[in-house]
């Protein structure tokens, strides 16, 4: 302890040398911290001593003052040096002492899932690549004139009321009325004006309705084809949809019912149904599985899709010769033909974004369809 009385004493230079000899000597970083706590520290010897400065005459001072500050300086100097190198030791022993093994396994990653809709999409434009289909998009914010006009669905038709159609406040440039397109239909006019004939085309996409229950849900997914080309006919139509059935639901017994039916698009206009046997299943369930005449015993038929041989009207909209150019075209739910291939019976739950519905119904992104793999999923 430095006092008042014996601060004449005191012998700066060999205070000094020892308190250099202790932190030098220093183990660890703890013992480090102590020393700078006994010199430094508020009732440290180092700054009891700065103190006795303050009573000092001006002389002492002036002569004293310097190796006061000599020795404060050093031993501040010499605990950030022994600091360092005791720091400097420690990471050395931590990376002696510590490995990686890169040998072992890593840790499971959360991996994402396919869609059962994106799934189904890339199906359809396998399949139908395999019979020279190109596939078509367009805007999902159309004009009334793409939309309904050009396909032969007048001013005063039910498609066009409001409760039924998302029509924006405004109109474009051209006065036409902006809306969310109804089916992709539009997507075909834009392609017949544009590129002209021939055409085979798929064009699948959201489409939006406004009507919301348990079977509809406002956005839906919808794939139309169109095929113009010269002489086309009926019998082009069934053979493509056939073709398309039996590879989408790999069933070389897909059976096809033609039933008249009515658009405005298409004259004339067929309703498809598919043949499909009622089998009890193990857990005592009746379930329908596609395939075999709906009229044998047992059997049924169920609608599936429309379709028909494109109005001379609509030809005529897209910029064609309905005397030089003919074609058929037909429509289908995507949604409904993923819920009836992969056996999923809410709609709903298709676009509420549970991630725990996708874990049990989505698709490995490795499952990619292919016509020789199988174009369904883990076949
Ligand atoms: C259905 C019916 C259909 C079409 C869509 C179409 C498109 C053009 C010209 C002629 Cl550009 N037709 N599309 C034709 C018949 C039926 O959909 O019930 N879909 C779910």
């Amino acid at each position: 302890m430095v006092t008042r009385t014996d601060r004449t004493k005191v012998d700066y230079a060999a205070t000094r040398e020892e308190a250099l000899a202790r932190i030098a000597a220093a183990q660890d970083l703890d013992a480090l911290e102590k020393l700078r706590v006994e010199f430094l520290g508020k009732q440290g010897s180092v700054s009891l001593l700065l103190k006795t400065l303050g009573a000092m005459s001006p002389e002492e001072r002036r002569s004293t003052g310097p190796q006061i500050h000599a020795l404060r300086e050093g031993v501040s100097d010499a605990l950030t040096a022994r600091k360092t190198a005791l720091e400097g030791a420690a990471l050395e022993a931590r990376l002696a002492n510590e490995s990686v093994d890169l040998t072992l396994p890593a840790p499971e990653a959360p991996r994402g899932s396919i869609h059962p809709v994106s799934q189904v999409l890339d199906e359809l434009a396998e399949i139908f690549a395999d019979l020279g289909f190109a596939v078509a998009t367009g805007p999902e914010i159309e004009d009334d004139w793409h939309n309904f006009t050009a396909l032969n669905i007048p001013e005063s038709h039910p498609a066009r009321a409001m409760h039924d159609t998302f029509y924006f406040p405004d109109s474009d440039t051209e006065g036409r009325r902006m809306l969310l397109r109804t089916h992709t239909s539009p997507v075909q006019i834009r392609s017949m004006l544009e590129q002209g004939a021939p055409i085979r085309i798929i064009a699948p996409g959201r489409v939006y309705r406004s009507d919301s229950d348990a079977t509809h849900t406002p956005m839906f997914h919808q794939v139309e084809g169109l095929v113009i080309d010269k002489g086309i006919h009926l019998g082009h139509l069934k053979w493509t949809l056939e073709t398309f059935l039996k590879a989408f639901f790999e069933r070389d017994d897909i059976v096809l019912r033609l039933r008249p039916s009515y658009f405005p698009f298409t004259e004339p206009s067929v309703e498809v149904d598919v043949g499909f046997a009622q089998v009890n299943g193990a857990d005592g369930k009746s379930r329908r599985v596609l395939g075999g005449c709906g009229d044998a015993p047992g059997h049924g038929w169920m609608e599936l899709l429309g379709s028909g041989m494109v109005n001379r009207k609509v030809i005529e909209a897209g910029g064609l010769d309905p005397d030089e150019w003919q074609g058929f075209a037909f429509g289908i739910g995507v949604d409904r033909l993923a819920m009836l291939k992969y056996g999923m019976d809410d709609l709903r739950a298709f676009f509420d974004g549970d991630v725990r519905w996708l874990a049990h119904y989505g698709f490995s992104a490795f499952d990619v369809p292919t016509l020789s793999a199988g174009v369904g999923a883990g076949a």
